[in-house]
């Protein structure tokens, strides 16, 4: 049994996930994992979508890649999917939510545009991560959180860390 919880952080890209993964991180000293950093470190990129100007990943040695990773538990998984995680890997998953103004910023200044821009923001008004985290887990696990300023960094972080704490006295009171 995991005395760590496995986080998931989701959501579109430039919602700030990573920002969210790297305070979480420094906080509890659960573990970051950037997913797309440890899929080019074991060679799961099987292609590069000139389209959408990005890789196409192989999940299923992805998945392997991440086995060994994630099976300690103490994990923070930071990608813009999540269904491809086994329910059995994850505790907790976070989609990270963001008005459309501000991701069209963040996304324009990051250098996002034509399609892929169009999709990404399509993809954050539709909800996609939400519904695609809801379809996949237990909805119980699912928490969906805004991040426009700074603040709601910290707080959304110190929410969780508040959730990580839960997660392990139930988890002390199930094993005593
Ligand atoms: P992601 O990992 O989802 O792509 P990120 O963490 O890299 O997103 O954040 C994208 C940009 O937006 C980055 O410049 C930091 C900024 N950002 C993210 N969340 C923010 C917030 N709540 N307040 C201010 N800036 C934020």
């Amino acid at each position: 049994m995991r005395t760590n919880p496995n986080i998931v952080i989701t959501g579109t890209p430039g919602v700030g996930k990573t920002t969210h993964a790297e305070l979480l991180a420094r906080n509890t000293g659960l573990k970051h994992l950037p997913i797309n950093q440890v899929a080019k470190e074991h060679d799961c990129h099987e292609d590069w979508d000139e389209e959408l100007q990005t890789w196409i990943v192989d999940e299923d040695k992805l998945l392997d890649a991440l086995e060994p990773l994630v099976a300690p538990g103490g994990c923070i998984l930071d990608w813009h999917a999540c269904d491809l995680f086994p329910q059995r890997w994850v505790d907790l998953v976070v989609v990270i939510r963001c008005d459309s103004t501000t991701l069209f910023d963040r996304l324009t200044a990051r250098g996002y545009s034509g399609k892929k821009l169009d999709e990404n923001m399509d993809a954050e008004i539709m909800q996609m991560l939400l519904e695609e985290a809801k379809e996949g887990y237990d909805e119980e696990i699912v928490v969906e959180l805004y991040s426009e300023v700074a603040e709601d960094v910290e707080q959304n972080v110190e929410r969780v860390e508040q959730w990580i704490e839960a997660w392990k006295k139930a988890k002390n009171e199930e094993r005593a």
